[in-house]
């Protein structure tokens, strides 16, 4: 047995495809801390660094794209093999494919890979996003064994005009079973208005109907709400937890973090103050 194969049987070893935003708590500065908490190690793979998320008026955004390929291929050289991928936010609709490079260079037929498609929130796209980046997201959905887009980048993915609320749970299922006829295997749609609680639509690998998990709303919306459940649910998956309890974990630990924001009076652009509840996370 190789080495690094061996390790990956005493600790879980995950490839976090995420921008690196200094301020404002989302993708790699969110699922770095989770993911360690949760027992595994985390391995970056920055797509863009920021000097903050671009929910704030003005941000600064520099690329890496023309780094990845060279940066991954040092870890094909070192004989790394990785139990889970996660990819996020990415910078631009040419960045795609090279993720896509890196996901089949990095995989094994045991990886789990997770594609958080984000693309945007609240019915809008997120500034630097394209219409070309939603269409070329479609393509890493198709490569996913999990995808995990909120109500807006599911219709954005789909086709399906959006709403706020009022969705139907068949309607979330339609688009669930669209997304699974794009390639992914499993999809939780997340973040579905339901009156005063918000619901996921969990439709599992060869499952014909969904599974929701409704939490009651615990405060307003933040950013990096989504990383947040991306990365309990990719740390639950990869501790041996069925797609539907990973699910109600990370629904459950992003509910008490908004509601752990709102008391200490964290202001909404600076996303959710998860740190106070890492703890709740933690394996020994
Ligand atoms: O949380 C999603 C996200 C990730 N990364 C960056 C973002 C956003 C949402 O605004 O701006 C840079």
């Amino acid at each position: 047995m190789k080495r690094d194969n061996m390790e990956n049987t005493v600790q879980k070893k995950i490839a976090a495809i995420h921008d690196l935003s200094g301020y404002g708590r989302c993708s790699l500065t969110v699922a770095l801390p989770v993911l360690s908490a949760m027992g595994h190690q985390c391995c970056p793979v920055p797509t863009a660094i920021l000097s903050n998320h671009t929910e704030f008026p003005s941000f600064t955004f520099d690329d890496f794209t023309p780094k990845l390929a060279g940066y991954t291929d040092e870890w094909v050289g070192l004989g790394l093999t990785f139990d889970g991928i996660v990819t996020g936010f990415l910078s631009s609709a040419e960045q795609i494919s090279v993720v896509a490079g890196i996901i089949g260079k990095l995989k094994t037929e045991k990886t789990e890979v997770i594609v958080d498609p984000v693309l945007g929130d609240g019915g809008k796209l997120y500034p630097t996003c394209t219409e070309e980046l939603c269409e070329e997201m479609k393509t890493l959905v198709g490569m996913a064994d999990i995808t995990l887009p909120n109500v807006t980048e599911a219709c954005l993915l789909t086709g399906t005009p959006y709403k706020e609320r009022g969705w139907t749970r068949k309607e979330l299922t339609d688009m669930a079973v669209k997304l699974r006829l794009m390639g992914a295997k499993s999809v939780v749609v997340t973040g579905v208005r339901e009156g005063v609680f918000i619901a996921n639509a969990v439709l599992a690998r060869g499952s014909s109907e969904a599974a929701f998990i409704r939490m009651k709303r615990t405060g307003q919306t933040r950013p990096g709400t989504g990383d947040v459940f991306s990365s309990v649910l990719a740390g639950a998956v990869l501790n041996g937890e069925t797609l539907t309890g990973a699910a109600r974990l990370a629904a459950g630990f992003v509910r008490d973090c908004i509601a752990c924001s709102d008391e200490l009076g964290i202001p909404l652009l600076n996303g959710v103050c998860f740190e106070r509840l890492l703890w709740k996370l933690a394996r020994r």
